[in-house]
């Protein structure tokens, strides 16, 4: 008999911890879709300016670029500029 509550248990807890394991493995494996993080949420430890690691995707291929007064951090203004003069014309 206690044997079998073991066994009852020992399945309840495989049964918790497999969705989560599959869970973490399948969100490392894949980039969430939409659009690209907002500055905010890039800046991971809240200091108000990007550095080299906080970046992803287009803004760590184009670091240098725009971080125009070369301290190695990129601030909202630097990127605001960076967009600003990348962007695609208007169409008229
Ligand atoms: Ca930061
Ligand atoms: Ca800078």
């Amino acid at each position: 008999m206690k044997s079998n509550i073991r066994f009852t248990l020992t399945i309840f807890m495989a049964l918790l911890i497999f969705p989560a394991l599959s869970f973490a493995s399948d969100s490392s494996r894949r980039e969430p879709p939409g659009p690209p993080p907002s500055f905010a949420d890039s800046d991971l430890n809240h200091d108000g300016v990007l550095t080299e690691d906080e970046v992803r995707g287009p803004l760590a291929e184009d670091f240098d670029q725009i971080d125009t007064d070369g301290d190695s951090q990129l601030t909202e203004e630097e990127i605001d500029a960076f967009m600003q003069s990348h962007k695609p014309p208007e169409p008229r």
